[in-house]
């Protein structure tokens, strides 16, 4: 009577291994975190696997006990309910144990989260604001500004075009940054809130009108480094999407030379930078 429905499943199961094991299947599927490419997002990284190990350790020892004694004092071998109703020294136990086990995590996860939030001795500083639906970036060290906006053509977004390999997740103007330099970055919206996501840096941070965030990174590699706006900020908030090049500090030097604001608005925009900045101080202390 259950052959059929055994078979029907063991083909459901067949085919469903066989679809996740074709390559195109495993190559958009990661099972861990993006490489990380900062300390932040290392530091981050090694958190997720030690508290996931700390995790997995508690579920074999919690379920084995209770396996355990749900096979060996069944009623069938006649086994017999305890009946104490209270245990002073079991209830030490059972709260002490998970205590510690709560300060064993909070101890490196509140490290990690100082330093992340530690913005201080910061190499170069640049502004980050979010737009309906595209991000404005300005060097205030450098006198570089400029939008960076959806470069994916709309015919691939209404499935007339076959996509693109960066689909969705390339710009018009991509952020240069140096490598190796600590860089500060204050975010601010001009509209609703959006949010600044790099995986590969471990910086998710809200952009908030009228309100400025900090965070910072030091990019270990050279690269393209791709994120999103990851705050429903309208209908277009998937279409927002961050790319980072990272390059040596000679290179950075000769970006900036070729991009920097024409002098006779280099007035207005480095006195905006100083209010900035100011303004950046007041809000973190
Ligand atoms: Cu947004």
């Amino acid at each position: 009577m259950f052959r059929p429905l055994g078979n029907k499943l063991l083909s459901i199961l067949v085919g469903l291994v066989s679809v996740l094991m074709t390559n195109a299947a495993m190559a958009e599927y990661a099972l861990n975190l993006p490489p990380p490419v900062t300390s932040t997002a290392e530091e981050i990284l090694t958190l997720h696997n030690l508290i996931l190990l700390i995790c997995l350790i508690i579920f074999v020892l919690v379920f084995s006990v209770m396996f355990y004694s749900m096979f060996a004092h069944r009623k069938s071998k006649g086994a017999k309910a305890a009946s104490f109703h209270h245990s002073t020294t079991l209830e030490i136990v059972w709260t002490v144990i998970p205590v510690l086990i709560l300060i064993g995590m909070a101890v490196p996860s509140t490290a990690t989260l100082v330093r992340m939030e530690d913005t201080t001795e910061s190499d170069m500083t640049v502004k980050v604001t979010g737009y309906q639906w595209f991000w404005q970036y300005e060097y205030l060290d450098d006198d570089v500004n400029f939008y960076s906006k959806l470069s994916t053509p709309r015919a691939q977004i209404e499935g007339r075009e076959e996509k693109g390999e960066n689909y969705l997740l390339e710009v018009d103007r991509e952020v240069v940054l140096p490598i190796g330099e600590k860089i500060r970055f204050l975010f601010t919206a001009a509209d609703v809130i959006h949010a600044w996501w790099i995986p590969q840096f471990g910086i998710k941070k809200d952009a908030i009108p009228g309100y400025i965030t900090e965070s910072w990174v030091r990019i270990d590699e050279p690269g393209v480094y791709t994120g999103q706006c990851a705050e429903l900020c309208g209908k277009d908030h998937g279409f927002m999407p961050i790319v980072v090049r990272a390059v040596t500090q000679e290179e950075y030097a000769q970006w900036v030379a070729e991009n920097q604001a024409p002098s006779d608005s280099t007035v207005s925009s480095a006195n905006q930078g100083e209010e900035l900045n100011a303004a950046a101080s007041v809000a973190t202390n």
